[in-house]
């Protein structure tokens, strides 16, 4: 109250802009500004022009003020806004007991990829949501990440969200998605990933189908006519490369060509699926694109699967994932190589990241034609959805400290689907441990803000 009644009173004293009335002088928004970064220690943003708090988009520092830490440094930071973006943000740091003043440029919140751009370039560590109230690293290294995606799209929407966020990730740079696999049987499972590919703007991503999985998986929501949706013109809604009459190679062989073509250790695998193709690759001869069998293949090539599944902790249960296809499961956890690192998902992760149906429509309000929101449109998708599948794919792509993980271990799967934990610090085993309700929240707005991208 006491700091909301300082603000009133200074900018009471002040003309307000943007009323017919003198602008404001620049000495008189160094006091308001030095007031601000008392009022807000935690951080703040400012229109010189409207003198408010911006409440939406995405705000990033400029280089040149950086150096800008006191009060008598707050003219020069003020000119710069003037010349540019007649924004300035700051923020107080307790440890070095310093201001941090800027000029800033806010981007709309629907142009990351140009935010993190601009954060780069100008060697800022973030981007700030002012809507979402939540940082964006703009920092991370340009590491070669090559990700394989391999889901069994057609059942749950997570796997729709997993696959847009890597082309998301990919607009930034941040990956390689080499190709996808799906593992659950049937061409529409397929195409939809081929109308995926189009509208995200990746449309020669290769795509594999297994054709010997698991023959009648449980199917929780049936969005397998989305690729042939059509407007009421009867036009197709969507663009597809691979088209009605198209072929996909069998996705065992897709993992071979792909893990021959490239560098030793170099494969990432997020796994959000059954893992019956990457059985049948671990099974695999010596073919056309590699004279490795299948298990010495993945050895040479891949250097962790995320794999989102498993149940640990004191319950012992039967995971979804590796229960509807347990025979490839058991062949799966016998023959994987164990130099190759495998970091579980299990359910309770993503459990309490609900992005809840009529946020997801809400969130894609600006087209009438965006597969997922299709998807939210034509079929009841309130079936307790929750984000399961993007963990996996976050943590191959973000890092390993994005997580809380469990230390290192060994995972045995039983015939039940139960999977069981044994700590050992040489295991390659680990898992990621849910999250506080303050990270669950940034990481479903990050998903979110991921969505909105167009
Ligand atoms: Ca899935």
């Amino acid at each position: 109250m006491k700091k909301t009644a300082l603000l009133l009173a200074l900018l009471l004293m002040l003309p307000m802009a943007g009323q017919g009335q003198q602008r404001v002088s620049d000495k008189e928004l160094v006091s308001v500004i030095w007031a601000m970064g008392q009022m807000y220690p935690d951080g703040f943003t400012l229109s010189l022009d409207s003198l408010r708090q911006p409440t939406k988009g995405l705000a990033v520092s400029y280089l040149a003020t950086q150096n800008s830490f006191d009060k008598k440094s707050l003219p020069a930071v003020i000119k710069h806004a003037h010349e540019h973006n007649n924004i300035v943000g700051g923020w107080y740091d307790p440890i070095e007991d310093k201001y941090y003043f800027d000029s800033t440029i806010i981007f709309p919140e629907d142009s990351l990829t140009a935010a993190l751009a601009f954060a780069r370039e100008n060697q800022q560590h973030t981007v700030f949501d002012l809507g979402r109230n939540i940082n964006i690293r703009s920092n991370y290294e340009q590491k070669d990440i090559r990700i394989i995606l391999d889901t069994d799209m057609g059942s749950s929407t997570d796997d729709l969200f997993a696959l847009m966020m890597l082309y998301r990730y990919m607009d930034m740079k941040r990956c390689q998605l080499l190709g996808v696999i799906v593992d659950r049987m049937g061409k529409a499972n397929a195409d939809i990933v081929d109308v995926l590919n189009n509208y995200y703007g990746y449309p020669d991503i290769p795509i594999g189908l297994e054709t010997q999985g698991v023959p009648d998986p449980k199917v929780w929501i049936t969005y397998h006519n989305l690729p042939y949706a059509r407007t009421t013109h009867a036009v197709p809604m969507f663009k597809r490369s691979v088209g009605d009459n198209g072929t996909y190679l069998e996705s065992y062989k897709l993992y071979r060509k792909l893990l021959s073509e490239q560098p030793d250790k170099s494969v990432t695998i997020a796994s959000i699926g059954f893992v019956t193709s990457l059985a049948r690759l671990l099974e695999s001869g010596p073919d056309e694109y590699s004279p490795l069998n299948g298990v010495e293949l993945v050895r040479a090539k891949v250097r962790a699967i995320y794999a989102m599944g498993g149940v640990f902790g004191k319950a012992v249960e039967p995971d979804y994932n590796f229960a509807q296809a347990i025979d490839f499961s058991l062949k799966f956890f016998e023959l994987l190589p164990k130099e190759v690192d495998m970091i579980f998902s299990p359910g309770e992760v993503g459990d309490p990241l609900d992005y809840r149906p009529e946020l997801v429509i809400a969130d894609m309000d600006w087209t009438d034609f965006h597969p997922i929101k299709w998807t939210y449109q034509f079929l009841n998708c309130n079936t307790g959805q929750k984000m399961w599948d993007p963990q996996a794919v976050i943590q191959a792509v973000e890092g390993d400290d994005f997580y809380e993980l469990s230390p290192r271990g060994w995972v045995t799967l039983t015939p039940k689907a139960e999977t069981i934990f044994t700590p050992d610090p040489k295991g390659n085993a680990r898992y990621q441990r849910p999250g506080d309700p303050v990270w669950c929240d940034r990481v479903l707005k990050y998903i979110r803000l991921m969505a909105i991208q167009h």
